[in-house]
């Protein structure tokens, strides 16, 4: 792919626009930079771009006036359906997406595409891990916070790059094709970009688009809408299932052994040796299973990881315990069925602190499930209101608003009793009060770690 004086736009300038401003200035390209909020928010940015000479930047506004453009790349976070982009697919004007883009630039390394409403970031990870214990090199790419174009260059043929994929990226692919594909569930989220259900399954089904019978692609059995979009999948399925035997898949047999039936059948490992806790972790685990063992990755390895991995930052992490209460950051709960899981992992009472960005969800069957073990509720952000009506209805009646994640901790502290769990899991993203759910989760611990 040649971009050597080729005219380029990149929309959204934060960590993925930066990184794909920095390698097509690598590549010669002429660089127009467009953002819709101004020139202020940029400083930092802008001061570490200042050594690419050229580039134009149109901040705070739409790029109505730019004609001559070869592409245009958009960051995960722009919606695909926004007028003056339409207007420049029909001037005919290629439009790709940070991932297409890393992909068509690579030198053939092997991608593995994990997606799914959640466990993408513990199963990516321990994927990632995986293959580094089996001594392959590999890039954890993605979503989970680290570009896919930053691999450029670095990885080669015989290279892994491990990628978390959300169905914001899925939507701008054209040529992507991994070699092993997964979906881990589809359940409802971000229905503010993808307005339906559908839209947002055939998002997560462009995973494998492109793929064919040389290829592999794993899926959850146990979801239905998984199980419905595997239908169109021309590659070789993989199915796994902690409910019911699979033919060809990776199952539970009735004494909770892991089975790999995929060549031979394997009793490969009891799901009381693998260390991540509850049922959704073990169907991440089984999931990374197969991934791991169509890429012929030694069982041994496999197992050992299962055994050991401790999960990743910000999704059930465990913070500290504190007059015998113990705190939990998953701020990478940013849906209801997210914080549904995180919730039915725990069997003892629960002080839940809520509420954050709002993309458009009902949290009605959260709040059924919350009032088996919340016994306060502690809720802030945009969408506080809408929870705690829905909390109300379930019959949730200990309910705290508060202003900021500073007041959210103190009154946690003061409602949680010894043996208790305080989690932050809010079932919304953070985008109202913080940049991300990283820096909300350091919030969060920073606040527990200060208690006295
Ligand atoms: N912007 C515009 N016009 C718009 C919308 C946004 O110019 O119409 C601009 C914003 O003003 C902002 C920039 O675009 O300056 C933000 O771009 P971005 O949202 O793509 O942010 P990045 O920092 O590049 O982060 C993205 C992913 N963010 C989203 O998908 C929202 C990160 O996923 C990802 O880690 C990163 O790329 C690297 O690949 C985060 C996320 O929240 C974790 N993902 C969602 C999720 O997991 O639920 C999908």
């Amino acid at each position: 792919m040649n971009l050597s004086g080729r005219k380029v736009m990149l929309i959204g300038l934060a960590k993925t626009g930066v990184s794909v401003v920095k390698y097509l200035d690598k590549l010669g390209a002429k660089i127009v930079v467009n953002d819709s909020k101004s020139e202020e928010a940029f400083v930092e940015i802008l001061d570490e771009l200042k050594s690419i000479e050229g580039i134009t930047y149109i901040f705070g506004r739409n790029p109505e006036d730019i004609d001559d453009l070869d592409m245009v790349v958009v960051s995960p976070g722009v919606p695909l359906d926004l007028p003056f982009i339409e207007n420049l697919k029909e001037a005919g004007v290629e439009i790709i997406g940070e991932v297409e883009l890393a992909y068509r630039l690579s030198k053939n390394p092997t991608f593995v595409g994990i997606t799914g409403t959640n466990g993408k970031t513990t199963t990516t990870s321990l994927v990632g891990e995986i293959f580094k214990r089996a001594e392959k090199d590999t890039f954890i790419a993605g979503n989970i916070g680290a570009p896919v174009i930053d691999t450029v260059g670095k990885a080669d043929e015989d290279s892994y790059i491990i990628t978390e994929l959300s169905s914001f990226q899925l939507e701008s692919i054209s040529e992507f094709r991994p070699r092993v594909s997964a979906i881990l569930n589809i359940t409802e989220d971000h229905l503010n970009r993808h307005h339906t259900m559908e839209n947002y399954a055939d998002a997560k089904a462009n995973i494998f688009l492109n793929q064919d019978k040389n290829d592999f692609a794993v899926f959850n059995y146990d979801d239905e809408l998984t199980r419905q979009t595997a239908e169109k999948c021309k590659a070789k399925k993989v199915f796994f299932s902690r409910k019911e035997k699979v033919d060809g898949g990776v199952y539970l047999d009735g004494n909770n052994n892991i089975i790999i039936d995929i060549d031979e059948k394997i009793e490969f490992l009891n799901k009381g040796e693998i260390s991540l806790p509850g049922n959704h972790n073990l169907e991440n685990c089984m999931a990374a299973i197969a991934i791991s063992y169509v890429c012929g990755i030694d069982l041994e390895v496999i197992k050992d990881t299962l055994r050991t991995f401790e999960g990743v930052e910000h999704r059930q992490e465990y913070v500290r315990t504190l007059d015998g209460v113990r705190y939990v950051n998953d701020s990478k709960g940013t849906n209801p069925d997210s914080s549904i899981k995180a919730l039915e992992s725990y069997d003892c009472p629960v002080v839940l602190i809520a509420g954050g960005y709002d993309k458009g969800s009902n949290f009605d069957e959260f709040m059924e499930v919350a009032k088996n073990n919340v016994k306060s509720l502690i809720l802030l952000g945009v969408t506080a209101s809408q929870i705690e009506k829905s909390a109300r209805n379930k019959g949730i009646d200990d309910i705290h608003l508060v202003k900021d994640m500073e007041e959210a901790v103190k009154v946690s502290h003061q409602l949680a009793k010894e043996g208790e769990i305080v989690l932050l899991s809010p079932a919304c993203a953070s985008w109202d009060m913080y940049k991300s759910f990283e820096v909300r989760g350091v919030d969060f611990k920073d606040n527990v770690n200060n208690l006295k």
